[in-house]
């Protein structure tokens, strides 16, 4: 055998053996069902993004879907909101108003309804007005909704005031405040800007809202049949309200029909009705439905109260005289503590705990709430549910 045959045939076989290759990786690489593909087509289908839907065909009949995210997206319930205020008082009403919208309001539009006994200045008009997107009105409290009633006996009122004085009590000698804590009892309910309306929402100047209002608690009201909401909830200065509750027991006695049967008595009294412990719902806040204001029993109960003119003789207060009214008028079903709502009022707070602070964005110590503190009374109004 030549060397040049040898060499030929070494040539023919490389040559056979290299097109065999190209064939195999040709058939391997263009194959369905083999291994190497199927990797690399898992990657690039977990890469891709799945393609969109078609849109659907436009039709009236299809409205946009609703926004779950929008407190108001499924309308809006008859409600206000309510401040009662000075001129003075511009300042810390500007911030409450903008705490309000800010929080919930800018969403929902709800009116702000505006009462003062003397005419609100331009000035604060204007400034309320361009806070918010929802319509503002002032109103005049009229002259028997706010000052003392002439048959109140002004020295036994004068005596009163000294008293307290001279026992150190806030807004001892002050008889606007009087006249403040009797309007918010009995009045304001009735006051022509606010017949149109059944909820209210009470906003004092300078309080503070911590969180997201991703819901419209008016309708929260309406839909789960509340009749009273609040967030705080403490004892009371007993030196204002010394007679008050031997009052609200007289009244008891007189009209036993007024009470409902499933109420919040164990709320107000550790010895079932005998004395006041003196607990309230802080009445700063309140989200309430006024047809229980305007309805026989708090009218009535209400006349009884200003009959014995403890509004000037000694201080009532306004948290006592709602809070009485609606924990023993009220199936305690119709009240609500509204523990996701992060509000202040100085020098006390409510901050709303776990999912509710996280998700609502509240701005707020977590560990400074009043609700478990000795001052609280929010462990008797749960426990009026404990089994
Ligand atoms: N128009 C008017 N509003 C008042 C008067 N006194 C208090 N208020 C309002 O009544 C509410 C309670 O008064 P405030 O001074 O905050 O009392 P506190 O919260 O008990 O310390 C607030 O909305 C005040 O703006 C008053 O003499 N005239
Ligand atoms: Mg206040």
């Amino acid at each position: 055998m030549s060397f040049g045959v040898v060499s030929r045939r070494r040539y023919v076989i490389v040559l056979v053996v290299l097109l065999s290759l190209f064939y195999f990786l040709n058939v391997a690489l263009t194959d369905d069902h083999h291994i190497l593909p199927d990797v690399v087509s898992a990657e690039s289908l977990m890469q891709q993004p799945f393609p969109p839907p078609p849109p659907p065909p436009p039709s009236r009949l299809s409205p946009a879907p609703p926004d779950s995210t929008h407190p108001c997206a499924s309308g809006h319930a008859n409600a206000t909101l309510l401040m009662l205020a000075r001129n003075s008082d511009l300042a810390g009403a500007s911030s409450s108003v903008s705490h309000v919208e800010n929080k919930f309001n800018k969403q929902c539009n709800y009116p702000w309804v505006f009462l003062n006994e003397e005419p609100f200045t331009e000035e604060f008009k204007w400034a309320m007005g361009n806070l918010t997107n929802g319509t503002v009105s002032f109103g005049l409290v009229p002259k028997e909704h706010w000052f003392q009633p002439d048959w109140i006996d002004e020295d036994l009122a004068r005596a009163g005031r000294d008293k307290m004085v001279a026992q150190d009590i806030i807004y001892a000698g002050s008889v606007p405040y009087r006249n403040m804590c009797r309007f918010n009892s009995g009045f304001f309910f009735k006051h022509q800007l606010l017949q149109s309306y059944r909820y209210y929402w009470r906003v004092e100047p300078d309080i503070e809202y911590f969180c997201d209002m991703p819901y419209d608690p008016f309708q929260y009201m309406q839909q789960n049949n509340k009749t009273y909401g609040f967030t705080i909830s403490f004892y009371e200065w007993e030196p204002t309200i010394p007679t008050l509750w031997r009052t609200v027991k007289e009244f008891i006695a007189a009209y036993p029909q007024y009470v409902a049967e499933d109420n919040a008595m164990a709320y107000l009294s550790d010895d079932g009705g005998e004395t006041y412990n003196l607990c309230h719902f802080w009445s700063n806040f309140e989200i309430a439905d006024m047809d229980f204001w305007r309805g026989e029993a708090y009218q009535t109960f209400f006349d009884f109260l200003e009959r014995k003119g403890g509004f000037y003789y000694e201080r009532w207060g306004d948290a006592p005289v709602h809070s009485i009214a609606v924990a023993l008028f009220l199936p305690k079903s119709q009240l609500h503590f509204f523990t996701d709502i992060g509000y202040r009022h100085s020098p006390f707070q409510h901050c709303p705990q776990g999912d509710d602070w996280a998700n609502n964005h509240c701005g707020c110590d977590k560990f400074d709430t009043l609700d478990y503190r000795q001052q609280s009374c929010i462990p008797r109004f749960q426990k009026l549910f404990e089994r």
